[in-house]
């Protein structure tokens, strides 16, 4: 059901000062606004144009530059209100969330705005890194059912959150999504070629998640 992957960099890491090495970002949205596909073309270049329903994918990207070290684990959720354990999980683990809508589905962006006052209320703060993602842009603004100019202001100036246009069919901002959501948790980074190339596929599940953020509370203790 679900798989953990270390995959390329294709962020690299400029601050020695970096102020926590192993961050935690989930993907949340309705079901079919192209979490999987803005996932997969970030960590894999791929882009499929099959829906395939996810129920809960981990993935884990290496970043090396410079001795200094990233980990960065994405969990891809499901869209389905079939799984709120799932969902009450992830965002109490979480470090940073990408909220993704469809630019062609109202409704999509309605989730993403209960989304994120779920965020907020499970989490009993207001500075939550969060990024909103305007995804399939590609289709076309006779097919937008949601102006740019109102989700930007109402994301930005509103709520205070990062805002980014986005096509994962055409990889169009992609990088900026995760470039957003680390400027939004204070790392800093820059764009570069892949300095050193990691994959590796492992079993995992939404309770191993919990583990590894419960070890890594108590190392973080010690
Ligand atoms: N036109 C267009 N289709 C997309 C885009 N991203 C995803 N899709 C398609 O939308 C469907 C749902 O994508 P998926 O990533 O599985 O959605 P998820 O349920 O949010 O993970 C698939 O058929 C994708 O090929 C995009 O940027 N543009
Ligand atoms: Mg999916």
């Amino acid at each position: 059901m679900s798989s953990i992957r270390l995959t390329k960099c294709q962020l690299s890491v400029t601050s020695p000062n970096i102020p926590k090495s192993h961050y935690r970002l989930v993907v949340m949205g309705a079901a079919g606004v192209g979490k999987t596909a803005i996932v997969s073309q970030f960590l894999y270049d791929q882009f499929v144009s099959e829906y395939k329903e996810t129920i809960e994918e981990l993935h884990r990207g290496e970043y090396y530059m410079n001795g200094v070290h990233l980990t960065l684990d994405i969990l891809d959720t499901s869209g389905a209100h079939t799984f709120p354990a799932m969902r009450k999980l992830a965002i109490d683990n979480g470090d940073a969330f990408v909220l993704v809508y469809s630019v062609e589905n109202e409704e999509t962006f309605q989730e993403v705005t209960s989304l994120r006052e779920q965020i907020l209320e499970e989490r009993g703060e207001n500075d939550v890194p969060i990024v909103i993602v305007a995804n399939k842009t590609d289709v076309g603004d006779c097919h937008r059912s949601i102006l740019p100019e109102t989700a930007e202001s109402l994301v930005c100036l509103d709520w205070g959150n990062g805002y980014v246009e986005a096509s994962a069919k055409d990889n169009v901002n992609i990088v900026g999504i995760f470039k957003e959501i680390l400027r939004q948790s204070k790392v800093r980074y820059e764009l570069s070629p892949a300095v050193k190339r990691r994959r590796q596929s492992m079993p995992s599940s939404s309770k191993k998640w919990f583990k590894l953020s419960k070890r890594r509370t108590q190392s973080a203790n010690t």
